[in-house]
Parts: structure tokens; sequence; C-alpha cells
């Protein structure tokens, strides 16, 4: 695949390539671990890909064969949260992780290799994870002095059911990708050299398939778990929806007609 760069950064690298947005953490002498700066610099580029017209699904991975991500630097790891360069400390991950969320296209892990942490958590959230044979999974929170009990132990539960969420949590042992593949975290295992491609097949399945009706079911899928949050994304696609209807404009257009909005002729469904 011919990835052509859409913005440089320093802690990854943001690529297009045939509808397809590619996030890649870039800090392999770290086992691709992210500071406050990674993480916002893939925050800047979750909000590009919702706004690229051109991009209709975005993959998220980590750069070379050892690691997907192993969660937060444990060398800037301060008192309350990772600090970046401004010495403000931040567990802006979380940030991401509701980016990744409500993202109205779909975001697939490219599982490369250790998924560790809140590194495991990013894999959780994405919508998809994808993974070559040598990935490993799993939580450290207990073992390092952290947790996440968001997303990454509410919603892992909801893939892997709650025993084994809490023994992924409460022993903090590690998984191969054939093991999280049978406890439903992980879609599909292949050979570390058919990662991309797999991935992209998928990728390319998904970039034919209606953009509104992907983006109405993971607003509906979200909407489920995620309590009033979710129910805004939904009925924000719905008004998105109602907006193209004769009925709502007529609305739009008696207001500023400066008339009274005659409804009468709209259909009352049964
Ligand atoms: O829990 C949270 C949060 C909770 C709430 C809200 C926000 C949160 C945000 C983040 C997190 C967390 O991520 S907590 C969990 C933090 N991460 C970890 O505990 C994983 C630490 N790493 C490992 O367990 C292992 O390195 C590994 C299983 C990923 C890979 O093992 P391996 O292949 O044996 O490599 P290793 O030799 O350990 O690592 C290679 C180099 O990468 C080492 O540096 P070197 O000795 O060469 O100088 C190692 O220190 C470095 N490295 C690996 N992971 C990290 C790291 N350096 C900093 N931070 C890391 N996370």
């Amino acid at each position: 695949y011919k990835w052509e760069t859409i913005k440089e950064f320093e802690d990854i690298r943001f690529e297009y390539c045939e509808g397809v947005g590619k996030i890649t953490i870039n800090r392999p002498r770290y086992r691709n671990a992210f500071t406050p700066q990674t993480v916002q610099e893939m925050i800047e580029a979750m909000d590009h890909c919702r706004y690229d017209e051109n991009i209709g699904v975005v993959i998220l991975t980590g750069e070379g064969d050892k690691a997907f991500c192993s969660g937060g630097d444990q060398n800037v790891k301060g008192v309350g949260g990772y600090v970046g360069k401004d010495g403000v400390p931040r567990l802006n991950v979380l940030d991401l992780q509701k980016k990744i969320r409500s993202l109205p296209k779909p975001v697939v892990a490219m599982v490369n290799g250790f998924a560790i942490g809140g590194g495991h958590v990013l894999h959780v959230v994405c919508d998809l994870s994808i993974a070559s044979e040598n990935a490993i999974f799993g939580q450290t929170g207990p073992k390092v002095g952290s947790f996440d009990g968001g997303f990454g132990s509410s919603y892992l539960a909801r893939h892997v059911g709650q025993k084994k969420a809490r023994e992924i949590w409460f022993l903090c042992k590690q998984y191969s990708a054939q093991e999280a593949c049978e406890m439903g975290m992980v879609n599909k295992v292949v050979p570390f050299e058919e990662l991309e491609n797999e991935t992209m097949e998928w990728c390319k399945i998904m970039l034919e398939r209606s953009p509104l009706a992907l983006r109405m079911v993971k607003a509906g899928l979200n909407a489920e778990l995620d309590g009033q949050a979710g129910i805004q994304e939904l009925a924000g696609n719905a008004t998105l929806l109602y907006y193209f209807t004769e009925e709502a404009q007529e609305g739009k257009k008696a207001f500023l007609e400066k008339r009274k909005p005659d409804f009468s002729k709209y259909p009352k469904f049964p």
C-alpha cells in the first residue's frame, strides 16, 4: 500500500491510502508507550479523520513488530497523571478513548504486538481488532499501580464477560492473540506478514457499505452502553436525518418567511 503522510507529528505517523486514515504510534524504543503529547497528537489525528470526507475508516496501530502500545510511558508518570512538556499531569488518553468511540466511522485496531495496560484499553475501545499471531494482550494496572475502571473494564466485560474481565484485571496475566480471539475481544488473527493486507481488506469492505448505515449502527451499539451520552449521539444522528425531510425544511422556511408553519400535509405514520 502507498501511504501518503497527511500531517507530520513527533510521536505518531498519520497517513492516508484509499479511503483509510492510519494512525501509527511511533515510539518503538518504549514499546509504543504514550506520553500526553503522543495522546494529544492522536486526538488531533482522530479529529482530522472525523472531518476529512475522503476518510471512511480509521486504522490505529503501532510501529514495528514488537508492540501495538504498552500504555502510559512510565518514565513520565508523575503524581496525578502523566506529565508532558508543560509540567501538567494528565490522563488525556481518556479523552482519546471517547474520541474513538464517538467517531462516526469505524476504527480498527491493527494489533501488531503487545497491547498492554492503557494500550490494551485502546484496542478494546476500537470497533474491530485484527491481530497478528505474535500479538500479546493484557492489563497490568494492579501490578504497576494503576487501573482503568471505565471503558477499560466495563466495555471489556461486554466483550469477554464479567468473569474473564475480572481475571484479566485481577491477575494481570498475558494472553496470546489466539486466546484473545477465543475470548471474543479480537475479530481475527493472521500471520504478522498478512496483518496490514487483512486489515485493509476489512476496511475496503466497510468502505463499500453505506456510510450513514455504519454511522447509525455504531451509534446504536454505543447507545445501549453509554447512557445519556450514547443517546445524545444516536439522537443527533436522527436529527441529521430528519433535516433531510421536507417536513423539517417547512419549519425552517416558515420561520424565515415569518408565517405559521404548515405541517398538516406530512404523513403521520402508523
Ligand atoms: O492504567 C492507565 C490508565 C488508567 C486510567 C486512566 C489513564 C491511564 C493511562 C495509562 C494507564 C497505563 O497504561 S498503566 C500500564 C502501564 N504499562 C505497563 O505497565 C506496561 C509496561 N511494559 C511491559 O510490561 C513490557 O515492557 C511489555 C510487556 C510491554 C514488553 O515486554 P518486553 O518485550 O520484555 O520489553 P521490555 O524489555 O520490558 O521493554 C523494552 C523497553 O521499553 C524497556 O526499556 P529499556 O529497558 O530498554 O530501557 C522498557 O522499559 C520500555 N517500556 C516498555 N513499556 C514501557 C516502557 N517504557 C515506559 N513505559 C512503558 N509503558
